[in-house]
């Protein structure tokens, strides 16, 4: 037996979102495709029309595209420019032959090129700071500020001790941006603050940035310029993943561990093994003992839309409630804009593993909780043994980040719920499934 009824979970996710676009539908920074009906559900009134889509409080003016005419349902998202399921599994390591063009249906030339230089390899990613009208709840758009369209920014994947070498070009008429990482920078002209190096990268100029990749861990890039908590808010946020290097860690195993004891072979031989199965680009194909694959996703956010320094909408990763099981497709497998709200499919002899990064702005404070299992956590994702294992809930400060590894294999299959336990974001979006299967 299923864990929880299908279309139970439906008809709840589908509550909380009908109460969650009627609260919102009238707020400046939104707009709404027409809808027919359907808010009733949650004591709505239908609406039509397409409101007024400004920045509100925020300096830098207005960042608007313009919008479709096309009919939302409620329930449905209809933007087909961004998957969460998608981007949930999708890691750029620079390689220019990847399938990011089938995933979101444009060519960007994120991944620009693997090269050689001086004995280090280098990474080479294209980023544009570019306006772009974002779905964050089924027929509601927002006025994002993004890098290459996307909130969250890609996902940039490389091996520790390589070289991130990113093109920036901002292709905003009205505004700079900046971008800076969350890595260890030995060069202060690179770290994408407006006070240093080449400074805000104004409208329409480029920069090259490079970043040494260190240390192994799961990180941040972000916007830097001010109002800093506009640019973040806005959507100007990504991962960067390092994966450790297992020659290094044999080297100097001590830089791994957050552990004062002696280093013994067997502890040395133990984080050499967990740095190979962390290290997706030389080491695709380890699996650990007792797992079948290793499965990785990353996730994240919210979204203030009436610019009042404070949220009115959660998610994993920008779509209110997007891994939620949804009546519209029945666990068809249909990953297209429109059907592409359902839970995350997992094998459960899969290990999984889920890189989480808070990035909310106006919220200190926001947290990540499973239903019916225990994970180990690793903070930040730079130690190879965990700072703290059994537990199911994490609290995360702004900008904070961790690895969170998690365990179905002796669970039945069925819906299993995640979600921030700050209750009040889970029912503004950030509430999701795992969808376990054999
Ligand atoms: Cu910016």
């Amino acid at each position: 037996m299923p864990s929880m009824n299908e279309d139970d979970a439906a008809s709840m996710t589908e509550q909380l979102e009908n109460r969650l676009v009627d609260s919102i539908k009238d707020h400046e920074g939104v707009s709404r495709r027409s809808v027919l009906g359907g808010l009733a559900l949650a004591g709505g009134s239908a609406i039509t029309g397409i409101g007024a889509a400004q920045s509100g409080n925020e300096s830098g003016g207005n960042a608007t595209t313009g919008h479709d005419a096309s009919f939302g349902t409620p329930g449905k998202y209809t933007e087909k420019n961004f998957d969460p399921h998608g981007y949930l599994r999708e890691f750029n390591t620079g390689d220019s032959t990847n399938e990011r063009d089938a995933i979101f249906g444009k060519k960007d030339d994120l991944n620009a090129g693997v090269s050689q230089e001086n004995g280090q390899t280098v990474r080479e990613f294209n980023l544009i700071a570019v306006p772009q009208e974002i779905e964050i709840a089924p027929g509601v758009t927002f006025p994002s500020w993004t890098y290459n369209g996307q909130v969250p920014a890609p996902t940039l994947r490389v091996e520790e001790g390589d070289l991130i070498r990113i093109n920036f070009t901002n292709a905003f008429s009205d505004m700079a941006h900046t971008i800076h990482p969350h890595v260890q920078n030995l060069n202060p002209a690179m770290d994408g603050v407006p006070q240093n190096g080449p400074g805000a990268i104004k409208p329409g100029e480029t920069f090259t940035y490079e970043w040494q990749a260190r240390p192994a861990g799961t990180h941040l890039y972000h916007c830097h310029m001010l109002p800093l908590k506009a640019h973040i808010h806005r959507g100007m946020y990504g991962t960067i993943v390092i994966d450790p290097k297992p020659e290094k860690v044999r080297e100097n195993p001590r830089d791994y561990i957050d552990y004062h004891g002696p280093i013994t072979d067997e502890v040395r031989e133990m984080a050499v093994e967990r740095a190979k199965s962390r290290n997706m680009i030389s080491h695709a194909d380890y699996v650990p003992d007792g797992y079948d694959d290793i499965d990785e996703m990353v996730m994240m956010n919210g979204f203030d839309t009436n610019f009042d320094a404070d949220n009115e909408v959660y998610a994993a990763n920008t779509r209110a409630f997007a891994y939620a099981p949804a009546k519209t497709h029945k666990y068809e497998g249909e990953w297209e804009g429109g059907k592409t709200k359902h839970p995350i499919e997992i094998k459960k002899n899969n290990l999984q593993r889920v890189h989480v990064i808070q990035t909310l702005e106006y919220d200190f404070i926001n947290s990540f909780h499973t239903h019916s299992q225990f994970f180990d956590y690793y903070d930040a994702g730079t130690t190879l043994f965990p700072n703290r294992s059994t537990i199911d809930t994490v609290m995360m400060c702004q900008a904070q980040r961790g690895l969170f590894e998690i365990d179905y294999s002796d669970h039945q299959p069925g819906l299993y719920m995640f979600h921030g336990h700050q209750s009040e974001f889970a029912e503004q979006g950030w509430m999701s499934f795992f969808e376990v299967t054999e």
